[in-house]
């Protein structure tokens, strides 16, 4: 077990404690221990093989007993007992905002509520404020805090993750002695959305390093601090963990801490086949030599297989695709030459259509798609379908200006109403070059209905694209409750583009969808919905998702010749 394990075990102790109603000196003690382990700078298990647990200040021999009782049985008698008497699912319920050891025993021993499943009944029905203490305020109190446990999940978004991963990373690099500095863990993965950032870094001397990262000003609160590995949380509530190994080692460490977990268990196990040993300290050879590897790809052709792209390690077949060398050529930002959803001054957009024009051109694209929004209610400034033929107008006025440098289509995105109906009539959306269909409201409605919906906008022969399918926001703000094989068998049969939305506020359709889509022969089409220059760069988080889903370029509309995006938007009787 690490200190940070041992820690957990006795802050569970405390608090299964106050609950009990125990007194606060024996209490405390059990918190100090917690906050001890988390801060030592050698791993408890070293300390204890020398007998060495109870010359730590604030252990003493009952503890060290208890640290010791653990870390060789991974058990404690002592916490067994504790749980028995007083049931572990308890302490779910401090969680709550507002709630503490004290509210909980009461709520326990008056009304028998053993989780935050009851807790929430219990409240909803009016059950707490008669309770001594409470009141109709307090238990509204709780219902709030429920309510706000519920919205997080402590998790970010990919663009702030890389926000502050790069700044981290630009600290770290200025830091003496530090060889190398890298993204890891989900961020590296380019996971939808980030837990704790992992960063690590080649360093042959790492002490003075984890002091300084420990020590810095933005530090709250030091969750862990070890030779190799330190673990913060800053004040405004962003948890890192930094890894540490010599040069040599870095690419073990690298493959470790990118993880996925179950990527890592995948390939430790190969390495275990050939005899030798794979750990985040390095790759040991049958008889315990270290190997130098300072490259992940040198441990991946030590254990026969390709490197690994790190959106695909998630232990999805990409272990044995490596091996048979046989791994998918993604696709990648280079590869992208339109964007196909955007917006401009016609609906809300920022900037004109030529602004956005040129800012495709300094891009590098070959095609932009304005697609500026219906006038539905509820969408600011939305166009109406009498608006059409004017921008229509405009948009063949700076196609004529910027020649040859980018083809301009005009598209609209149509939103779907509550009803299903299409918010343009057909000859409208028969006038345009590309037709994106998309829900904005009503996206809680029973899964039936939001899904008819969805299939209505599908088998309308106008429309090319479905935008963000879920309409969901990240973190922590659920989409429509599709039935995604009505939507993918009725995608498949009418050939229309599945958007990935690269805003990393929707990443939608989501990495597995897209897998499920693309093997369907569902054409993808990755799109920023920029409604200013500056969001196309979001570019990037869009591809990650495919990336993620396993797509080589064919996959995607957005890689396509000019003429072949053409050639398919006509096949589809669209004007292009
Ligand atoms: P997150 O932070 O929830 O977005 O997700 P990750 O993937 O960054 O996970 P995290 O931060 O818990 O751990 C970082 C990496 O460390 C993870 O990707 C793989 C490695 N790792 C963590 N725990 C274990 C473990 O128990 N076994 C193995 N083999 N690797 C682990
Ligand atoms: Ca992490
Ligand atoms: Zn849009």
């Amino acid at each position: 077990m690490t200190n940070n394990e041992l820690a957990d075990v006795f802050e569970r102790i405390a608090n299964l404690m106050k609950i009990k109603d125990e007194l606060v000196f024996k209490v405390r003690a059990y918190e100090r221990t917690a906050e001890t382990l988390r801060s030592l700078g050698e791993e408890a298990s070293a300390l204890a093989a020398r007998g060495a647990l109870t010359s730590v200040p604030g252990i003493g021999k009952a503890i060290s007993e208890k640290i010791e009782e653990l870390l060789s049985t991974g058990k404690l008698g002592f916490l067994q007992r504790l749980e028995e008497e007083v049931p572990p699912s308890l302490l779910e319920m401090l969680k709550v905002p507002g709630v503490g050891p004290k509210k909980v025993a009461l709520f326990w021993k008056e009304l028998g509520l053993l989780n935050l499943a009851d807790l929430q009944q219990a409240a909803a029905e009016g059950k707490l404020r008669s309770l001594p203490g409470m009141g109709e305020k307090s238990e509204a109190a709780i219902l709030a805090g429920l309510a706000s446990l519920a919205q997080r999940s402590g998790r970010m978004t990919l663009l702030r993750a890389s926000e502050e991963g790069a700044r981290w990373l630009a600290w770290l690099r200025k830091q003496p002695g530090v060889e190398r500095a890298e993204p890891a863990g989900s961020l590296r993965r380019w996971k939808e959305t980030v837990g704790d950032l992992d960063l690590v870094v080649a360093h042959r001397e790492p002490a003075a390093l984890m002091q300084a990262f420990t020590a810095h000003p933005d530090v709250a609160r030091v969750l862990g601090q070890g030779e190799n590995k330190s673990s913060v949380e800053l004040k405004d509530g962003l948890r890192i963990q930094l890894w540490a190994q010599p040069p040599e080692s870095f690419g073990a460490l690298w493959i470790y801490a990118t993880g996925s977990k179950d990527h890592n268990v995948r390939v430790r196990e190969l390495a275990q086949r050939k005899g030798l040993s794979l750990s985040e300290r390095g790759l040991l050879d049958a008889q315990g030599n270290l190997l130098r590897m300072p490259e992940e790809e040198q441990i991946y052709a030590a254990l026969g297989l390709d490197w690994i792209p790190p959106e695909l390690r998630e232990d999805r077949g990409e272990v044995e695709a490596a091996a048979k060398h046989a791994l998918p050529r993604l696709v990648s930002l280079g590869d992208i030459r339109m964007e196909l959803h955007s917006h401009s001054t016609w609906s809300d957009g920022a900037v004109t259509i030529e602004e956005m024009a040129r800012a495709a051109i300094a891009r590098g694209y070959k095609v932009l798609a304005v697609t500026d929004h219906s006038h539905y209610m509820g969408i600011v400034n939305g166009m109406r379908p009498e608006d059409l033929p004017r921008q229509r107008a405009e948009i063949e006025e700076v196609q004529r200006k910027l020649g040859g440098q980018i083809l301009l289509l005009q598209g609209a995105e149509v939103d779907i109403r509550s009803d299903g109906a299409l918010d343009y009539p057909d000859e409208a959306l028969a006038a345009l070059d590309v037709v994106i269909a998309s829900l904005h409201m009503s996206l809680h409605q029973p899964r039936e209905q939001v899904t008819a919906r969805l299939l209505n906008a599908i088998r309308n022969p106008h429309v090319d694209i479905i935008a963000h399918p879920t309409g969901r926001l990240l973190p922590d703000r659920a989409g429509a409750d599709l039935d995604w094989s009505a939507v993918f068998a009725a995608l498949a049969e009418h050939g229309t583009a599945l958007e990935i939305n690269a805003s990393p506020m929707r990443l939608d359709a989501d990495d597995a969808h897209t897998r499920h889509a693309a093997g369907l022969g569902i054409p993808i089409t990755i799109n920023t919905d920029a409604h200013a220059p500056r969001g196309m760069d979001e570019m990037i988080y869009g591809v990650s998702v495919a990336r993620r889903a396993g797509l080589s370029a064919e996959c995607v509309i957005n890689t396509w010749e000019v003429e072949k995006l053409t050639g398919w938007l006509k096949k589809r009787g669209s004007r292009a």
